[in-house]
């Protein structure tokens, strides 16, 4: 299997007890904060066992989401883009990530109109593929896919199946070739060229994984992803996300790599 890139660094925050009132669709029950709390020391354990430099930014108890640090900012070793999350109540989130990300990255670049969720944004090995959804529109993405082409990225614009919330909610890169994706997404144009490998029944949570180098990061509750992975040779991490679940989130949510 080939790596899609090679990380180096990534950009986490630590959840304030805040997060329990993070934005859900559902309207279900809140996660418990110990055990939100807990994922989140896992999967910071995690990517520094995977050898990445981490940056972890303290709490923001004013912003329930900001521990999912991938929605405001996209960061590639060539420089970052400072994004405008689609949720009103995100925006704010914006401010206290630009510190951390000049500290990396000599070029800062700025979505100025519309708005993207980093979460629709996902890098492939040869181009980045922006996912319309509720909270990326048009005009953000096509600002968005002009920076991008900056810092030396082909863009393509796609489209979100309705009732997904962020286009990684839907799919994830297992290498540089395949990906990882909800039977809504098996047909998506931007994959043409490219194997797509559907989530099992009843595990398409499970499309959300992250890849870090030679590992791949998946939801703990999903045996048939595991047994479908681990049978392609795939050196699987499974990691508990049963609480960020209940606010929406998954494993590519929680932090910015490079
Ligand atoms: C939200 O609705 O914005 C958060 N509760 C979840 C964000 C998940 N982020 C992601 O998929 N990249």
């Amino acid at each position: 299997m080939t790596a899609p890139h090679a990380f180096t660094h990534a950009i986490t925050r630590t959840p304030a007890p805040s997060a329990v009132k993070g934005i859900r669709a559902d309207g279900g029950p809140d996660p418990d904060f110990p055990a939100l709390a807990t994922e989140h020391d896992a999967y910071l354990a995690t990517l520094r066992e995977l050898g990445l430099n981490l940056t972890v930014l303290p709490p923001l108890d004013a912003f329930p989401d900001a521990l999912f640090v991938e929605d405001v900012a996209l960061t590639f070793p060539e420089g970052a883009i400072l994004l405008r999350p689609g949720a009103a109540t995100r925006a704010g989130e914006v401010a206290y990530i630009g510190e951390a990300l000049a500290a990396h990255h000599d070029r800062v670049l700025e979505l100025t109109v519309g708005h993207v969720d980093g979460g629709d944004v996902l890098r492939l090995a040869d181009r980045v593929v922006i996912g319309l959804s509720a909270r990326t529109n048009r005009v953000g993405a096509e600002q968005l896919a002009t920076l991008l082409a900056d810092l030396g990225y082909r863009a393509e614009i796609a489209d979100t199946p309705p009732g997904v919330l962020h286009f990684k909610t839907g799919c994830g890169l297992i290498d540089a070739e395949t990906i990882f994706a909800v039977p809504a997404l098996a047909d998506c144009p931007q994959f043409a060229g490219l194997e797509v490998v559907v989530t099992p029944p009843g595990e398409e949570e499970a499309a959300n994984l992250l890849r870090i180098n030679d590992s791949l990061l998946v939801g703990d509750r999903w045996p048939a992803t595991h047994a479908l992975l681990s049978a392609r040779g795939l050196a699987i991490r499974p990691l508990a996300t049963r609480e960020i679940a209940r606010i929406d989130a998954g494993l590519s949510c929680m932090s910015l790599r490079w």
